[in-house]
């Protein structure tokens, strides 16, 4: 059995042997869970809104979708015509879906409400395009989600968004990279699905994923070395020597490549960013719930990532992330001095 083939003027056929489907996998895995009841239906909203950014990422030097917009966004950083698009594309989609009550967004000051009755049930922070330097070079960028839930009483406001990351019911990310994969989360559950461009269909290609023990790479933006403390010196200066580093510069397309061959990604605060750089609601919490749950670690350096209490809904935070010892000592070096 076969899910798709193709052939090419080379005469090579691909056969895609036969897997679940994203769709078949949604509609049994939390059927049975209360407390996950429409989830489903979230997860595949994300899934339609990345089919098309998947489209437009793969056309982006033909379609006119390259450049910047000319606007900065509330980071005061320099909005991406596809940061533009995918944030549109991906609040419609979740507003559709009808279960989502409240969307907080990199590329948006305030969170969009999309809904408030009972079965307005989650509430998503996302990063629609994650790596937006890396867009008109054609390197692997993606899309990040953090899911929480919300108790029907309250009303849907922004403040209700401040919740800690331990309190996510799930997350996801996308990577648009040499094929498009999207990772979901649930408590103690990681899974990959694969895009069949041919068909549009998203496959199960990497059911229950736990972080490899061996950690053979680290990820960190060296050139920072002159910013950083003694202590966070001492760490990646142990990094080094030990590990082989890997930085693309697109956090989704770091991590995804040490969620599935073990490594660190590290961007602790240094000098001119005592608050780090990555944003605590859509990069930190998603893929610190996404480590966690697959047997890795996020820290801030100081305290687990998934327990900082929010104060800002744009709000950044160091990173440390990835196999839990490595995590551990590396924390463990930039606390020593
Ligand atoms: P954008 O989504 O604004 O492009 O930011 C990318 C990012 O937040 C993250 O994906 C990278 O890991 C990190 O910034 C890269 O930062 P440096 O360019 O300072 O290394």
């Amino acid at each position: 059995m076969t899910t798709s083939s193709r052939q090419g003027g080379t005469g090579i056929v691909t056969v895609i042997p036969q897997r679940t489907l994203l769709s078949d996998f949604l509609a049994t895995r939390w059927t049975a869970i209360e407390q996950l009841e429409g989830l489903d239906l979230v997860i595949a909203a994300i899934a339609k809104g990345a089919r098309s950014i998947q489209r437009d990422v793969q056309a982006a030097g033909l379609a006119d979708v390259l450049g910047v917009t000319g606007d900065t966004n509330v980071q005061g950083e320099i909005v991406q015509r596809l940061d533009t698009l995918s944030s549109d594309t991906f609040v419609d989609v979740l507003r559709d879906c009808g279960h989502v009550a409240i969307v907080g967004c990199e590329e948006l000051e305030n969170p969009e409400i999309v809904g408030d009755s009972e079965d307005h049930a989650y509430m998503v922070m996302m990063d629609p395009l994650d790596g937006s330097s890396n867009i008109d070079v054609a390197v692997s960028i993606g899309s990040i989600f953090g899911i929480w839930r919300r108790t029907a009483d309250q009303p849907v406001t922004e403040n209700v968004l401040l919740r800690p990351g331990r309190e996510q019911v799930a997350a996801a990310y996308l990577v648009y990279g040499s094929s498009t994969v999207l990772v979901v989360a649930t408590h103690d559950d990681v899974n990959a699905f694969t895009l069949n461009v041919d068909n549009g269909e998203f496959y199960l290609t990497h059911p229950g994923i736990r972080i490899p023990s061996e950690c053979p790479y680290y990820s960190a933006n060296d050139g920072n070395y002159k910013t950083w403390d003694d202590g966070t010196r001492v760490a990646l200066t142990n990094l080094r020597d030990t590990y082989s580093l890997r930085y693309v510069g697109s956090l989704v397309a770091d991590f995804h490549r040490n969620l599935l061959k073990g490594g660190i990604f590290l961007y602790p605060a240094d000098k001119s960013r005592p608050e780090g750089r990555l944003r605590l609601m859509y990069e930190a919490n998603p893929l610190a719930f996404v480590a966690e749950q697959a047997g890795g670690a996020a820290s801030t350096g100081q305290e687990r990532i998934l327990d900082v209490q929010p104060e800002r809904l744009h709000q950044r935070s160091p990173l440390i992330l990835g196999n839990k010892d490595v995590v551990e000592h590396a924390i463990a070096d930039i606390g020593s001095r």
